[in-house]
Formats: C-alpha cells, structure tokens, sequence
C-alpha cells in the first residue's frame, strides 16, 4: 500500500538540494550506459541542441546561453563522440568567411580534439537571418550569390573540422502569400546553390586531399516558410533526380523521424523509399506527434513501437550513417538538466531501441513466422479462390507479429510478467 498521508507532507525541496534529487532519481530508473558503450554507437549532438534556451514565438527563453567549448566538453564527458552546427551556431553572421571565423575554428578544433569528439556534420543557417526572409533562392541575384557563398564556406568550414556530411534544411524556401514567387525558378535557383556548394566541395577535397562531403537535404512539411516548396523525402528525391543537379550522385537526404510524421506519412516506409534510392546519407532522430507543429521531442518519448520499428528497417538493409540527436530539451529541463538527464536518457534509449531492434530481427517466433508468409500456401498457378484459401491461416500471423513487438518493447519477451 503507498502511504498517501506521508506523500501528501512531503516539505518543499529547497533550491540547494533540487539537484540531488534529480540526480538520486536519475541513479534510480538505471538503465544508463557507460561513456565507452555509448561511443560504439555513430550518433551526434548539435551544438543548436544542447544550447537551446527555450525560446519561440510565444516563448521567453528558459535557459542560459551556452557556448561551443561547454556543449563539446560535456558531449565528450556522455560519451556522444560526434558534434554537429550551423555556421551561426558558433561564428556571428557579420564575421562568416573572415579571419575571425578561421580563429573560432581553430578553437573549435581544440576543444575537439582535447574532448575525443568529432566534428561529423556541418550546415548552413539559410532561415533566421533577415537577409533569408525571401528564402536563399529569393529572385533578387545578390541574395542567391550571397546564399551560395555561405553554402560554399560551409563546406570549406566542414573540410578544416574534418566532417563527414553537410546538411541543407531549406525552411525558408517557399512563401507566405499567394503567387508572390515562381515556384518552378525558384527551385532552379535553389539547385544553383547546391551546384556551387558541390563544386567547392570538390575542390576544397582535392586541395586537402580528403573525399568530398556527403550533402544531406532535409525536408519539413511546415514551418517556417507558409507552403514550402520541398515538404517532404519524396519532394526531394524527386528535386535530386531532376537533372537540375550537376552532381546528383554528391545529393543525398537527411531525413528527420518527426518530419516525415508530421504530414502524416509512416516514417518507416518513408525512410524505406529513400533508402531504395541509395540516398539514406544521414539521420535527424527524435519524436513528437502527428500532423502538430515541431515539437522536435527526444527520441522515444511518444512513440517508442515505431521507433523500434524504424530501427528494425534500418538494422535490415544496413544503414551505417549518424543518428543526429535534432531534438530540442523541453522548456521545463535546466542548463544543468539538458547535461545530466535530457542528453543521455535520449542516447541511452536509443542505444536501448537499437539493441532491441537486434532481437526483434533475430527472433524465432518472429523469424519463423515471416518465412512460413513468403513460403505461402502452395497455391501457386491455381484459380484465386484457391489462393485465398490456401493463405487464410498464415495471414493471421500479421496481428502475432505485431503482438510479438509489442512483447519485445516491455521485455516480455525475457519474461516480464504481470500476474493478477
Ligand atoms: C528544423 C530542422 C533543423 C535542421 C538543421 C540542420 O526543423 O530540423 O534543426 O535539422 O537546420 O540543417
Ligand atoms: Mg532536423
Ligand atoms: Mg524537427
């Protein structure tokens, strides 16, 4: 029996002591994995995540700015071995492509290298600032030569740190009002910005003879543009094959879980077109709900069945990209929180649905089930009636296998029981 009494008398937990107790909490759910477990794993922190304040629309901002140096040291400490940023998460606007960035880059390379932590992806900020406010593929031709120069010192940036991926998030590329823009030089506009992007790219990789960078588009429905000309995957693969690119080969996606579920589509058969489109390059992972705004929760959180499940897509046809943490700690978490409970129990439980992901594949019953699908009824040649009936049984197995995910997400499987 819970004592309520002794619940209801609880005295207030005084400021000095709130810290402890998250702590003594945290301790005891368990669960959690040592640093050098969780560097087994290819995932990433951005920068823009772990110093998010809290801020938006009809939000002040909750937390304290943190810089670069804190966020890399602190990654290094979880045992998050790769770092991600745009270029204005570390190097003001004002100062992109001058001596002062090339001095915050080698700082940047210090604290990198003294923390163990890899720098894996960089991208370039084309939505916050004002002179995006008509997207970078705006009609005025210094806003699209000035777009391509931020893409292109991306890219130089993304060589001197020595990342693997450079991301494209176009936001902003879209309108607000009606016939205002013409969508379709729009989109050719936009495709001469990645054109320069891959051309630098190409250059910069023989001139520091490291290969070229693998440039990830992602896509979001909504937010922040009204209508956005590439809403989704689909958009995109469909934009690289265009023929607008000239290295369509160098074009890849990063595409983001809560994206794909935010216009209603599964995530799960979403990444599975981009991934028979050889363009899986990179992965934003987190959670949030269907058809709602960016609410860019940590991973797990609200859907954990599909979560699994993607990772069993991916496990399956050997995805070997990062799992790119693009979520945003609740308003509700402290700086102190964002460290020592929001970063790690997102890391842990995806390490958690990775693993589980591996038993599911690795299932009898699972297993067993699905080859007696594709062995069929044995009713091949013969009139459809005959099929029917043939497969009628065996089509039951379907709810079983999903009964048996189920099981596997809450440890049934290992003998979990509730007993009345
Ligand atoms: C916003 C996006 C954003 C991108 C980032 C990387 O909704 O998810 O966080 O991932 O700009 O380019
Ligand atoms: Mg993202
Ligand atoms: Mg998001």
């Amino acid at each position: 029996m819970i004592d309520v009494s002794e619940k209801l008398i609880m005295q207030p937990v005084p400021i000095d002591r709130q810290q402890a107790l998250v702590e003594r909490l945290t301790t005891a759910c368990g669960g959690a994995y040592s640093p050098e477990t969780r560097r087994k794993y290819y995932i990433s922190g951005p920068q823009w995540a772990a110093a998010y304040q809290g801020q938006a629309l009809f939000h002040a901002p909750t937390r304290e700015p943190v810089g670069f140096e804190e966020v890399i040291r602190r990654l290094g400490q979880l045992g998050i071995r790769c770092w991600t940023t745009h270029d204005t998460d570390v190097i003001p606007t004002e100062t992109l492509g001058t001596g002062a960035q090339w001095e915050t880059v080698a700082r940047i390379k210090k604290s990198l290298e003294e923390n163990n932590v890899q720098c894996s992806m960089v991208t370039t900020e084309t939505f916050h600032h004002a002179v995006f406010a008509a997207s970078p593929a705006a009609e005025a031709p210094e806003v699209r030569e000035y777009a391509a120069g931020r893409l292109r010192n991306t890219v130089k940036i993304g060589h001197e740190l020595g990342a693997s991926y450079a991301v494209y998030w176009p936001g902003s590329l879209g309108y607000q009002v009606q016939g205002a823009i013409d969508e379709t030089q729009t989109l050719k506009w936009y495709a001469e910005g990645l054109n320069a992007a891959c051309e630098q790219d190409i250059q910069t990789a023989a001139e520091k003879n490291r290969p070229t960078l693998k440039h990830c588009l992602e896509a979001k429905p909504f937010e922040p543009a009204a209508e956005i000309l590439l809403p989704t995957s689909d958009a995109m693969l469909a934009f690289i094959h265009s023929g607008l690119l000239t290295h369509p080969e160098m074009v890849g996606l990063n595409p983001e879980y809560l994206h794909e579920l935010m216009w209603g589509a599964a995530p799960r058969a979403a990444l599975a077109r981009v991934l028979l489109c050889g363009k899986l390059f990179h992965f934003d992972i987190n959670d949030g709900y269907r058809l709602k705004h960016d609410v860019d929760i940590a991973i797990g959180l609200v859907n954990p069945l599909d979560w699994l499940n993607v990772l069993v897509l991916l496990r399956s046809y050997g995805y070997t990209g990062p799992f790119n943490l693009d979520y945003k700690p609740p308003r509700t978490t402290s700086n102190w929180g964002v460290f020592s409970v929001s970063l790690p129990t997102a890391v842990d439980r995806f390490i958690t649905l990775w693993e589980m992901a591996g038993e599911v594949i690795s299932d009898p019953i699972i297993s067993e089930a699905t080859d007696a699908l594709k062995a069929g009824g044995g009713a091949i040649g013969k009139p459809v009636g005959e099929i029917v009936s043939a497969n009628k049984e065996l089509l039951t197995l379907h709810e079983l296998i999903s009964h048996r995910l189920f099981q596997i997400l809450i440890g049934q499987h290992r003998g979990r029981t509730y007993s009345l």
